[in-house]
């Protein structure tokens, strides 16, 4: 008895491991989430192979992933205030899985406040809000997916050098953050006893606040961790980027090395090369001589589509301001929100939502207050000529071919969209980026006030000291 049972041991132990595992299979394959689930960690886990996934799938960043892991800061041997002995602040609290340029505000913004705290910056992937990102469910390779802060932008915000005289530390990849701050040599600040105390106080001075608390702390790791009963509890929060509170923080934010030194990326500004063939004027030679530079004769107009819809519904319903840099009254085209006037929600809506004749009109309008400003006191606009317009979208349906037709027919020589740009998959990848480099570089930029991808256009022309009449709104 006692011996059959023994014989028979490892035999049962396999049969019952096989129905088991059969009894998983079925499981996990008959539910669609979990089934999703297993085909996303197979991706990540065992598929996610490097360069020769050629299957027309998200990039894999393989080189530039080493690159990051490789930085030279990344070096416990360096002189204070890097190395093993260097000061440090991650901030946990960024916000995650949401479009870029909410998660861009904020991570440009904690990166200052570090660099005035006298702190390396952790710099983090960009994890993407799902209908954003580029690529069919069906070929992600994570259940989050992300993508690598360089891939999208350089700078000190990213781990690129400061100036020469600047002693300031470098900032710091998260994985390295692991290494050179171990757990127990890390304090945690968490936000709700730092955040009360400044909640709806102007912006420089929630700046100020969080300055003394990292300057004034003798721990070298600090990790921010955002209150669990806040549902906004970062650093610098939507409810000062929604505000006129924000602008106080202009002087210090502008002049910081973390704006001054920010750039595009050499994935981006490869991109904005290899399709400079799309912004080469095409109409007649000019009536008088004009620029040769095709960007200084391009005016880029962003529109905010697909969701934006019922965005802009629910927008007009709570009235609200416009969003961050967009909300600077030296700007053209101010939005003075109107209590419950009449009309009001159509007025809100033609600015938000614009229908084609009003594009076609504010670009017209845009391009002729430039020129009649670039005017000499002869009435001559010298040397400035806009005749090529670049609408960037995310808009992808034929809706943009009506558009285009439309811009012809009022005399635009060139048009050419986002859906015109040839990109590789890398490129791709952060083709909102490229839609972004090519407004910051164009000469005219008229976008949406209440977006946070049109403010962070806005930001960096006004870092590039823009003049305010190339800076419009629809
Ligand atoms: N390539 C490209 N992508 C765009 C454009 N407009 C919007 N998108 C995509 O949509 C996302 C919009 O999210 P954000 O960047 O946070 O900007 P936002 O306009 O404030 O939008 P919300 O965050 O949804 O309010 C972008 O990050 C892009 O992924 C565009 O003109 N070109
Ligand atoms: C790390 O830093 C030290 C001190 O500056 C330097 O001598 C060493 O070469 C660095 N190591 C690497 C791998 O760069």
């Amino acid at each position: 008895m006692r011996l059959a049972f023994l014989r028979c041991r490892p035999r049962c132990v396999l049969v019952v491991a096989a129905l088991l595992l059969a009894a998983l299979v079925i499981v996990t394959g008959a539910h669609p989430k979990l089934r999703h689930i297993a085909r996303v960690s197979y991706n990540y886990y065992i598929a996610d192979g490097g360069p020769w996934r050629t299957d027309g799938g998200p990039p894999t960043y393989t080189a530039l992933r080493r690159w990051e892991a490789a930085l030279p800061q990344h070096n416990l041997s360096l002189p204070f205030p890097e190395g093993k002995t260097g000061r440090y602040v991650k901030f946990s609290n960024q916000i995650r899985v949401l479009g870029w340029n909410n998660c861009f505000n904020e991570v440009l913004m904690n990166a200052h406040l570090a660099y005035v705290s006298g702190r390396a910056y952790v710099f983090q992937d960009y994890y993407w809000s799902h209908e954003h990102y580029q690529w069919p469910k069906e070929k992600w390779v994570s259940v989050d997916p992300r993508t690598p802060l360089n891939a999208i932008v350089s700078g000190p915000v990213a781990g690129g050098p400061f100036e020469p005289d600047d002693p300031a530390p470098r900032a710091i990849s998260e994985a390295w953050f692991d290494v050179v701050c171990p757990l127990r040599e890390r304090r945690y600040i968490n936000t709700r006893d730092v955040k009360p105390a400044v909640a709806q106080a102007p912006g420089i001075e929630v700046l100020r606040h969080w300055q003394e608390v990292l300057s004034d702390a003798p721990e070298r790791c600090i990790e921010i961790i955002g209150a669990e009963e806040d549902a906004f509890s970062q650093t610098f929060d939507l409810g000062l980027w929604g505000s006129p509170r924000l602008l106080t923080l202009w002087d210090s934010f502008s002049e910081s090395p973390i704006s001054r030194l920010l750039t595009a990326s050499p994935i981006v500004n490869l991109a904005v090369e290899r399709n400079s063939y799309l912004f080469l004027p095409r109409g007649q030679r000019p009536l008088y001589p004009a620029r040769r530079d095709s960007f200084r004769r391009v005016l880029a107009m962003h529109l905010r589509r697909g969701d934006y819809e019922g965005h802009c519904r629910g927008m007009t319903y709570i009235n609200i301001v416009f969003y961050s840099w967009n909300l600077f009254p030296h700007l053209p085209d101010r939005f003075i929100s109107e209590p419950d006037a009449p009309g009001k929600d159509e007025r809100f809506l033609a600015r938000c939502w614009p229908d084609i004749p009003r594009i076609v009109q504010k670009a017209a309008a845009s391009r002729d207050d430039y020129l009649a400003h670039a005017a000499g006191p002869d009435g001559m606009a010298g040397d400035a000529l806009l005749d090529v317009i670049y609408i960037l979208t995310n808009e992808k349906s034929a809706w943009i071919n009506e558009l285009k037709d439309a811009l012809r027919t009022d005399g635009w020589a060139t048009v050419a969209t986002s859906q015109d740009l040839v990109l590789d998959a890398e490129q791709t990848d952060v083709s909102m980026a490229v839609d972004m480099e090519i407004a910051r570089r164009a000469e005219v930029f008229v976008g949406n006030g209440w977006s946070s991808f049109t403010s962070n256009i806005v930001y960096e022309r006004l870092v590039d000291k823009r003049d305010p009449i190339t800076i419009r709104f629809t």
